[in-house]
């Protein structure tokens, strides 16, 4: 891609739907109107609808289901959170190219990809990411707290996540304890949050999130169909994926200063009235002992407590919960 292209392609896209001329562009970049005409070209070949009129210029219609930096970085520079932003057609994992990219640095980092081969959840259980259907991103952060904070991290992000997809979906948007955003009885979000720490300080918190965003019922494949959902299916139609970043990021941004500033007391009432599993039998997993209770609060310190079968009640930073 020509290293132009990040650049009328944002100056497209914050044009929309007006034209903008080749020679408006090219006094913009300093460049010639037909490394401008290139440049479309290019662009209209990799899946971008533009329509180009003599003495109009150029207009976009739609862009295809990739993330461009060039319309992302202006979204970044709003938020001051992020030193950097990486943007990938395909990785691995955006979680694996976070890790390498925090080393012998103390920059903060938004990296970003339209599709991951080797996506993986908790406990490297696998995490379905097909190409240009979903939000799948790794955050690098470097809040100056002790490592003791990070369970305290999890449940500001979560409400921050839920508050996002809830910003586009008619239906409740709920969030189970203490990974996942579900729509009903389906997973549209997990998340989880990894950590670099050297004594008692944190390096980077670096935050993986996985948000199925335009996905419809035969995107997902037989195996995750019955209990995986989209945005999409509670939209009025499919996602800009931009606008639903920007929404995702500013709620994101509030949320973690929240979290260095305040205690999760001041939170905890609206936690629990987003949380979705209260009055219900259920199966918890934790480490390799299994067994059935009701979640019945969670504590000021955010652990969730649980009231088993026998009346016993369990004080759980983490678990699997079958819903
Ligand atoms: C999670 O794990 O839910 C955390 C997922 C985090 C993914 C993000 S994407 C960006 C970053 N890069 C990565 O490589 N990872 C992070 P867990 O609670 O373990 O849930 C995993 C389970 O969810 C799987 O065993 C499947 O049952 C189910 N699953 C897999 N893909 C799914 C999807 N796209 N939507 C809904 N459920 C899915």
């Amino acid at each position: 891609m020509s290293k132009y292209s990040q650049d009328v392609v944002r100056m497209l896209y914050e044009n929309q739907p007006n034209y903008i001329s080749g020679q408006y562009i090219a006094d913009q970049l300093n460049i010639s109107r037909a490394g401008v005409k290139k440049v479309i070209d290019q662009l209209k070949h990799d899946g971008c609808d533009i329509k180009s009129m003599n003495h109009k210029g150029h207009q976009l219609n739609s862009l295809p289901d990739q993330w461009y930096s060039g319309i992302v970085q202006p979204i970044i520079n709003q938020l001051e959170l992020f030193d950097q932003l990486e943007v990938y057609r395909t990785v691995d994992s955006t979680q694996l190219k976070a890790k390498k990219a925090l080393v012998d640095n103390k920059d903060s980092f938004l990296i970003l990809s339209d599709e991951q081969t080797e996506g993986r959840g908790r406990f490297n259980r696998y995490w379905s990411s097909s190409k240009g259907k979903g939000l799948w991103m790794s955050l690098v952060l470097r809040p100056n707290v002790p490592f003791s904070l990070i369970p305290k991290f999890n449940l500001f992000i979560a409400l921050g996540i839920r508050d996002a997809i809830q910003h586009f979906s008619k239906d409740r948007v709920s969030i189970k304890w203490p990974n996942d955003i579900y729509i009903g009885h389906k997973k549209i979000c997990g998340f989880l949050t990894e950590m670099v720490a050297n004594y008692d300080a944190i390096e980077a918190i670096i935050c993986g999130i996985g948000i199925n965003m335009n996905h419809t019922e035969s995107d997902f494949s037989d195996e995750i169909r019955h209990r995986a959902t989209s945005v999409r299916l509670y939209a009025d139609s499919k996602m800009n994926r931009y606008d639903f970043l920007k929404v995702l990021l500013s709620e994101i941004h509030k949320r973690y200063k929240q979290f260095l500033n305040k205690p999760f007391e001041t939170i905890r009432e609206e936690y629990i009235e987003a949380t979705n599993m209260w009055h219900r039998q259920l199966v918890f997993t934790e480490n390799d002992h299994q067994f059935i209770g009701e979640a019945v609060d969670i504590d000021q310190d955010g652990f969730l407590l649980v009231k088993d079968d026998k009346g016993n009640l369990h004080q759980l930073m983490s678990a699997d919960i079958d819903l």
